[in-house]
């Protein structure tokens, strides 16, 4: 009952551009980011003991690609998305393909959100930022809406 109540605030939230249970600094970041905003603006308060971790957006060549395109992380962890080169990227999650319980906390999770598991796309210079608090483990793929087809498309593990 609780995640469906939390569950519904966060769909109230997502669709006014807000953050969920963050007043630091992604408020805002909605369909219009500032085109100058550092990237690190968008990282978020973390817990003690939790690791920040970095996946790039990158047309590198002729290919779209998440760098690095396979990561382990563990619950707790934040994972910033940046976007780099290669124009509009953003993050999809399988909501399919997710570990039992995961697709809560995503979408408790994801700044800058389009959708359930889906973020908004975001320029160069902007980023997308996913906090794995009490994620479970297991495999979590994720793809580019824009680029999918175009092979970008890279999987996180939790491992506790
Ligand atoms: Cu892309």
């Amino acid at each position: 009952m609780r995640a469906v109540v939390a569950t519904a605030m966060l769909v109230m939230l997502g669709a006014c551009g807000g953050e969920a249970a963050d007043s630091n600094g992604g408020a805002g970041e909605g369909m219009t980011p500032p085109a100058a905003a550092p990237v690190e603006q968008a990282t978020p308060a973390m817990a003690d003991g939790a690791t920040r971790h970095e996946v790039d957006m990158i047309l590198d060549g002729t290919n779209y690609v998440y760098r690095p395109a396979r990561l382990t992380i563990k619950p707790g962890d934040v994972v910033v998305f940046r976007g780099i080169s290669g124009g509009m990227h953003n993050v999809q999650f399988w909501a399919d393909s997710l570990p039992a319980g995961a697709a809560e906390v995503l979408q408790a999770g994801m700044t800058n959100v389009m959708a359930p598991l889906a973020s908004n796309l975001v320029a160069e210079g902007d980023s997308v930022v996913v906090r794995f608090a009490g994620a479970p483990a297991g495999r979590y793929p994720y793809y580019c809406l824009p680029h999918q087809a175009l092979g970008m498309v890279a999987e996180l593990t939790v491992a506790p």
